[in-house]
């Protein structure tokens, strides 16, 4: 069901994709995406709040929609949610108490919470947002650098701002069996970053999803995993 939450956001909805732990094979957890019927690439919605300023407004309310569809379908099993975040509104003054509220209104435990950060980090904002995300991270709620790998940006959130977790863009994904300098990357990346936990984007043939777990790559996701769904069905 599509909400109308305010006036320059669209009806939409949230999709949940799953994110798979590539030792058992199982699913850990889903990544919440938001998809309206106004845009057919969602993208071009978060480029109009950019535009006109309401990212803010845009992901909380998809925050709020993805929280509240998934306590009420998934609230049982032992699987955590991640949601896609701006870091203009992880840095937000007002985004703590939103958030805080938003969990203890829904009994939602923090533990189970990821927020996918993505790399447009604005260098100037850099304290105000370490200072935002260990408070986050006191409650327990996890924070992942979303698209590592992409930009350089990326790799300046990796090392200033102490992530939980790293998700790693799709390239690495693309023909990894094949392609030995993608390997040899992503074992020095599992060394490096040895305290957090690694997730694989984009999986989406079968000798790449094998090889990403002969790597030993903790987790990952892609169409070859599970496509994003809308009803959750336990
Ligand atoms: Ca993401």
């Amino acid at each position: 069901m599509e909400k109308f939450v305010h006036s320059n956001i669209p009806p939409f909805t949230n999709i949940f994709q799953p994110i798979y732990n590539l030792k058992e094979m199982e699913i850990v957890g889903y990544e919440s995406l938001m998809r309206t019927t106004m845009y057919k690439d969602i993208k071009e919605l978060f480029q109009l709040a950019h535009e006109q300023e309401f990212i803010y407004e845009l992901d909380t309310a998809s925050i709020k929609n993805s929280l509240a569809q998934f306590k009420h379908t998934y609230w049982e099993d032992h699987v955590f949610l991640s949601v896609n975040i701006f870091p203009s509104t992880l840095g937000d003054a007002q985004f703590i108490s939103f958030l805080t509220q938003l969990i203890t209104e829904l009994d939602f435990e923090p533990s189970r919470l990821v927020l996918e950060m993505n790399v447009l980090v604005d260098l100037t904002t850099l304290e105000q947002l370490k200072e935002q995300i260990s408070l986050l991270q006191s409650f327990g709620i996890k924070i992942a650098i979303d698209e590592l790998g992409k930009s350089t940006s990326s790799v300046v959130s990796l090392i200033e701002l102490s992530p939980d977790m790293v998700k790693l863009d799709h390239y690495f994904s693309k023909d990894l069996a094949s392609i030995t300098k993608k390997q040899t990357f992503l074992i020095s990346l599992l060394i490096w970053l040895e305290d957090k936990e690694i997730i694989l984007e984009g999986l989406e043939a079968q000798e790449d999803v094998d090889k990403a777990r002969a790597l030993g790559i903790h987790y990952a996701q892609g169409y070859q995993l599970g496509h994003p769904e809308e009803h959750l069905n336990k």
